[in-house]
């Protein structure tokens, strides 16, 4: 019932430790340390080889080391394999930090003040109340709800977008494709916390930035892939957009030549917005293993139809 880990190789080292001393019995390998590859039951991954069953025949359950899946071909795995996103609190807290330190730079104007320094200007311009500024998220999952709760302290006016109704507490809450562009007309900051699928690939086009006010801003913690990117580019340079702050490009990393490294009102980031931390990973891996045994469900089982 061995349990083989194939990620970042330093993190795996942590992995290691920690189920060796919260699990001893459970039997735990690095990558490329496979061992009998007949006794692999889980891989945590987040990139699984390509021929992964050929190579795991017994396979049970594939846990992605991220929230996403969508790095995964599924294509040859077949539907008795459960995939289990990852679903810990430290991808959790490392992302309500970078949306809220995103918002905060977008809405006390830290872009033109950028600007003005590289002016070398001494000038102050107004301060808006947060309750003026109308923050939008892409996705009410478990980082969208989580990001739009730690923003409604500062009393910004949240709303947030989903696929089925939800109630958030202080939420405006919209759903489905019949709200989106009700939902981008009331949106000054626009945050992308979608998962990618067929459905939400290139999602954030010129009609989108079109349907949001003048002068909004939008960050991208989703992934790259969300966006069509010439579309960002023409909505900053004509106006329409303000700001980007982009912690996910595609492809990634973004070639040296491509006009966001530059791009005076873009901010990015190497996909660092958030982290899978190993200690409390490895805790929400072990307790879905006993789940499993258990015929219990798993917390995070993605249902592969929705591709989410
Ligand atoms: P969840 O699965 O918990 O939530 C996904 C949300 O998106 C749900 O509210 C879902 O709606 C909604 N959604 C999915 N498809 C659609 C659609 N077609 N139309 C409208 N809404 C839709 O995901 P998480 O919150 O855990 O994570 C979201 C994403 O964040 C990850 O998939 C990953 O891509 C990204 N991420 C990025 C990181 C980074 O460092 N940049 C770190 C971690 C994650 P419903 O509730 O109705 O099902
Ligand atoms: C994730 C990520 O999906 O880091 O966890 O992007």
């Amino acid at each position: 019932m061995t349990i083989l880990y194939k990620a970042n190789p330093e993190r795996g080292m942590q992995w290691a430790q920690h189920f060796a001393q919260k699990a001893p019995d459970v039997p735990f390998r690095l990558w490329p340390d496979i061992g009998d590859a007949a006794a692999v039951r889980y891989l945590a991954a987040w990139e699984p080889p390509a021929d992964v069953m050929q190579t795991f025949p017994n396979l049970e359950v594939i846990f992605s080391t991220g929230a996403g899946i969508d790095q995964f071909d599924l294509s040859g795995v077949p539907q008795h394999v459960a995939v289990v996103r990852m679903t810990e609190p430290g991808i959790v807290e490392g992302m309500v930090e970078y949306v809220t330190q995103s918002v905060l730079t977008i809405h006390r104007d830290l872009f033109d003040y950028a600007a003005l320094q590289r002016e070398r200007v001494w000038r102050e311009m107004p301060l808006r109340a947060a309750s003026t500024r109308r923050v939008g998220v892409l996705g009410l999952g478990m980082l969208g709800t989580a990001v739009l709760n730690a923003l409604r302290i500062f009393g910004f006016d949240c709303a947030g977008w989903s696929r089925s109704p939800h109630e958030i507490e202080g939420v405006a809450c919209f759903a489905g494709a019949d709200t989106f562009d009700a939902f981008l007309a009331r949106t000054d900051i626009l945050i992308c916390l979608l998962p990618l699928t067929e459905a939400t690939r290139g999602i954030i086009d010129k009609q989108v930035f079109g349907t949001l006010p003048k002068g909004a801003s939008f960050i991208n913690v989703g992934r790259g892939p969300h966006v069509v990117q010439q579309d960002l580019l023409d909505a900053l340079d004509s106006g329409q957009l303000h700001a980007a702050i982009l912690d996910v490009t595609d492809p990634e990393p973004l070639p040296r030549e491509h006009a966001f490294w530059t791009h005076p009102r873009v901010r990015l980031t190497p996909h660092i917005a958030s982290a899978t931390r190993p200690e409390t990973a490895v805790e929400v891996v072990l307790d879905n293993l006993r789940r499993h045994r258990a015929g219990l469900p798993m917390i995070g089982a993605i249902d592969r139809t929705r591709g989410y």
